[in-house]
């Protein structure tokens, strides 16, 4: 009961939840039903939207054969997670994008249908300690994550305005969408004629063919002594020292990490899945699965760009390290 009270406490002084979910804050009805496939009777043989050279830029898939695979891990890195055990699935021959959602394809389709996200609904999301001015850090410090304290809730923030409301997407069109809701991905993916990748199905697609190796690649961080993603270098959470070119967000087409020509596939941003967290999950909003670590991830304390790594959050949840890439049947 106490901790009961606390917790309201918390929300009513505007602390959330470590998970960076705004998992206790009703919303509207997600608006995924009113999104259809928005080139339906145009499609090319393959099922495909013919597409103008604009709106195909970092609009390709590969496809992935269908078969039994393993996913998971007995070595499992954090328990907690169900990482383990090492589980056989079997999945069907699909297609997955190559790319996470750039800024640029997801204006395409904000565009065209005026969709509005959630977290611009909402009016706010979840934005890292050092893309806010120290004004900013000042103005906001008693809208911190309580149990991380480097997660700042800030008004004016949304995929148009990824690091507070003075920021911009003017510079970062490849760079991937972000502060979008499990929702918000599921329809941006619905008007492309696609569907989020299962969590099976993003896994074996970031394994490319190799069994129980932790990266897409094998299991060695950086072969040939370079980076293969995009994660945090230096002490978390208060001295990145961008080893790897990037602080925040690298472009979506910049780290090759696979025989199936998947990119940023770990690191960069979190990616949505369609499953549930918990098929027994009677939440509502539900938890939905991410995978794939993002540029905040240190082996310190977020060793989760491991291809059997996974996490958690609230379908209307948003923060400014998660986004996603769609699959799409054959
Ligand atoms: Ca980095
Ligand atoms: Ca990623």
């Amino acid at each position: 009961m106490i901790l009961y009270i606390l917790i309201i406490a918390a929300n009513l002084v505007g602390f959330s939840y470590p998970d960076c979910g705004c998992n206790k804050l009703n919303r509207d009805a997600p608006q995924v039903d009113k999104i259809e496939n928005h080139c339906s009777k145009s499609k090319d043989e393959n099922g495909f939207c013919p597409q103008s050279s604009e709106e195909s830029k970092f609009n390709d898939m590969s496809l992935i054969p269908g078969g039994q695979y393993q996913i998971g891990t007995n070595t499992p890195h954090f328990v907690a997670d169900n990482e383990s055990p090492e589980l056989d699935v079997q999945i069907k021959d699909f297609y997955m994008d190559k790319y996470e959602v750039s800024n640029r394809r997801f204006r395409e389709f904000v565009e065209a249908t005026n969709y509005v996200t959630e977290t611009e609904k909402f009016g706010d999301s979840f934005v890292f300690k050092s893309f806010l001015s120290k004004k900013m850090r000042e103005e906001y410090k008693d809208f911190r994550v309580a149990s991380a304290l480097w997660w700042y809730k800030v008004k004016g923030t949304d995929w148009q305005h990824p690091y507070g409301p003075e920021s911009d997407i003017n510079g970062i069109l490849d760079h991937p969408v972000v502060h979008v809701t499990w929702n918000d991905a599921v329809a941006f993916c619905a008007w492309e004629g696609k569907r989020l990748p299962t969590e099976a199905e993003w896994e074996v697609t970031c394994r490319g063919g190799k069994k129980r190796k932790l990266f897409p690649w094998g299991s060695k961080l950086m072969p040939k002594d370079r980076h293969w993603l995009n994660i945090w270098q230096g002490e978390f959470p208060d001295d990145n020292t961008k080893e790897d070119g990037y602080e925040g967000t690298c472009p979506v087409d910049s780290y090759k990490q696979n025989i199936f020509d998947m990119y940023n596939i770990v690191g960069n941003v979190w990616e949505w899945t369609s499953d549930l967290w918990d098929e027994n999950d009677k939440n509502n909003p539900p938890n939905r699965v991410k995978k794939g670590g993002s540029y905040l991830c240190h082996e310190s304390y977020c060793y989760r760009y491991r291809c059997a790594a996974r996490s958690q959050n609230t379908e209307d949840s948003s923060a400014g390290n998660l986004g996603f890439r769609c699959a799409k049947n054959l």
